[in-house]
């Protein structure tokens, strides 16, 4: 029979959440740099991640180790070779438990959101696929590859740093990574808006004053002010974020008020 509470029940992070990344990349040296600093190097040193990276290059059984060719049908660029990224891609699944998705960076992906991110984060672990040159042997993502994903509608040189920010945008969203303190601004982050201004000391600065509500010790006016520019940011720098908000009563009065304000 089950009994509660048992002790092992209140022990958080007990190795099951834990997610497994494997990058498939012909830079290793880049990745391993997600690993080294902040919040992903602090979640790696306690083993609720693991990041392993692996090299199309050393899948390769010609003297010149070999991952590119020219593309079929002529043109400029260089693709890279289906057999030694599948190979890469098929050791990398072994590291994983079974039944990681493989993604595939490239400018031909859906763009990643939080949306994204927070669905990745409710898997065991991703093998993350980043190209160089003009991409993969197209034959390779009808083998290999359950999802394209991009960063945006900007060109990079290959899909490493792509990589580098889904893992960092996955790893914060695992169960115990983040402290306390950073756990409760993302948990008072309104959900769909761009953030209200911070200020730190001193007081003034550059001949400006930190705004009079902020030092007022009134909690309720410090969050309704919050709001209020929150709300006022997202309608002037990104109306496609507010138009697939439905707002309350309540934040279209605030957001109502913010442009009165502007416009005095
Ligand atoms: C960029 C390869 C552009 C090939 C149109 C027609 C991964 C990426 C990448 C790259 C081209 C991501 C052309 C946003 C990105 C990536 C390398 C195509 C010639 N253009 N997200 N023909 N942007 N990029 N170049 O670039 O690997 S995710």
């Amino acid at each position: 029979m089950l009994t509660w509470p048992r002790a092992e029940s209140t022990l958080i992070g007990n190795g099951t959440e834990e997610m497994h990344f494997a990058v498939v990349s012909l830079f290793p040296e880049m990745i391993g740099t997600v690993g080294q600093f902040g919040v992903v190097g602090r979640a790696l040193q306690r083993n609720l991640v693991t990041l392993a990276v692996e090299n199309p290059r050393d899948h390769t059984s010609d003297a010149h180790r070999t991952v590119d060719d020219r593309p079929y049908g002529g043109g400029p660029g260089m693709v890279m070779k289906f057999e030694p990224v599948a190979a890469a891609l098929e050791t990398a699944k072994g590291q994983l438990p079974e039944g990681c998705p493989v993604v595939y960076l490239s400018p031909q992906g859906r763009v990643f959101d939080q949306a994204m991110a927070n669905r990745f984060s409710n898997l065991p672990g991703l093998v993350l696929l980043a190209g160089r040159y003009e991409g993969i042997d197209e034959r390779l993502i009808d083998s290999h590859v359950d999802e394209e994903v991009s960063l945006g509608d900007y060109v990079l040189s290959g899909g490493e740093i792509a990589a580098m920010a889904v893992i960092d945008a996955v790893v914060r969203l695992l169960p115990g990574v983040l402290g306390d303190d950073e756990s409760a601004t993302q948990d008072s982050f309104v959900e769909g808006l761009l953030d209200c201004p911070h200020y730190t000391r001193p007081e003034v600065v550059a001949g400006k004053r930190v705004p009079e509500v902020l030092l007022s010790g009134d909690h309720a006016g410090i969050a309704r002010w919050r709001n209020k520019q929150a709300l006022g940011r997202s309608f002037q720098r990104r109306p496609d974020l507010l138009r697939k908000l439905d707002l309350t009563d309540e934040q279209q009065t605030l957001l109502d008020e913010y442009l009165k304000e502007q416009r005095q």
